[in-house]
């Protein structure tokens, strides 16, 4: 089983600036398949220390499903923060490099074309008069989630990599896995939240509300070790017992949850089918200088979303 952060050593990080510096200068964008590709093979050349830990939280992602990194190169030149909604990151980078080796080393990367122009590196901003919107754009308390919880081929891994922490270093990245909340849970509720009595909207980074989510259930799998698929923004039970269930499910993952605070060079790996996450709040200045995550998905098994993806590329088609 992974450790749950692990702070490179100078040399490690020093090799991963070396690998992630030649990858950059690879010719192409970052969304294209044949720079992609280069990314895959320069994972292999990363430190064994990096591989070995991400190849064992791939494997089991431990109690918490979540692993940090520490020390990683994110580029001398830092341009401003973005300002904007949906700006994401087309030209290749140091950070970028490092996003699409470690989401190759997971799995492989994907987007969704309806999110973020369907970009692979996505910008995590605040963004001047959204605030209080409950997305990666808003600054106030994000509320817990999976991923794209709505989506069958939701995200397996969800990678967070900060460029530029917060002006007060305030604003931390929560994480809470249902290993560590599923003891705390009642077996009525745990009985309840595997039923297909649950129902979820797409996020607003995809749009408005359709409403016409499909009924699915909270728990999945094995009743000792399931995997979690909730938003707590946009998951709604159909009966009084399962908006119990889902009360005692949000209390029982904000006592299991841990806050990270992450520094420039912290990148945090989510498992997305046990873990869910938001973010605290903290108070943008829009000076250019604002906090600055960039956010890559990565899943296990690219074949299984095949009918989504045009010509075998790594974007998701709706
Ligand atoms: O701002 C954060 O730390 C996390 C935001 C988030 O949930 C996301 O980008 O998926
Ligand atoms: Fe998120």
């Amino acid at each position: 089983m992974a450790d749950s952060v692990l702070e490179l050593p100078d040399d490690a990080a020093a090799e991963v600036a070396r690998v992630a510096g030649l990858l950059w200068a690879e010719s192409g964008l970052v969304d294209d398949v044949a720079w992609i590709a280069a990314a895959r093979a320069a994972w292999e050349d990363l430190p064994g220390l990096v591989r070995r830990q991400i190849r064992e939280f791939r494997r089991d992602s431990g109690p918490g499903g979540a692993l940090v990194l520490r020390g990683l190169p994110v580029g001398d030149q830092l341009p401003e923060t973005p300002s904007t909604s949906d700006s994401v990151q087309r030209e290749t980078s140091v950070p970028a490099a490092v996003l699409a080796m470690i989401a190759c080393g997971l799995g492989d990367p994907v987007a969704y074309a309806r999110e973020k122009h369907g970009a692979l590196v996505q910008d995590v901003v605040p963004v001047a008069g959204k605030e209080e919107v409950q997305g990666n754009v808003g600054s106030v308390d994000l509320t817990m989630h999976n991923e794209n919880a709505f989506h069958d081929h939701r995200p397996d891994f969800v990678m967070l990599l900060c460029l530029r922490p917060d002006h007060d270093q305030i604003a931390c990245l929560r994480v809470a896995s249902i290993r560590e909340a599923l003891p705390r849970l009642s077996s009525q509720a745990r009985a309840v939240l595997a039923h297909p009595v649950f129902r979820t909207e797409q996020p607003s980074s995809f749009g408005t509300a359709t409403g016409a989510a499909e009924a699915h259930a909270v728990l999945v799998g094995a009743g000792d070790d399931p995997d979690l698929r909730v938003d707590f923004e946009a998951t709604t039970a159909s009966d009084p017992e399962a908006k119990q269930a889902l009360r005692e499910l949000s209390s029982a993952l904000d006592a299991a949850s841990r806050n990270v605070r992450l520094l420039a060079g912290d990148l945090a790996i989510v498992d997305n089918r046990i873990a869910v996450h938001g973010r605290t709040s903290f108070r943008p200045r829009y000076d250019g200088r604002d906090r600055w995550l960039q956010r890559t998905f990565a899943v296990a098994d690219l074949r299984r979303s095949r009918g989504l993806r045009r010509a075998d590329g790594y974007v998701l088609a709706d």
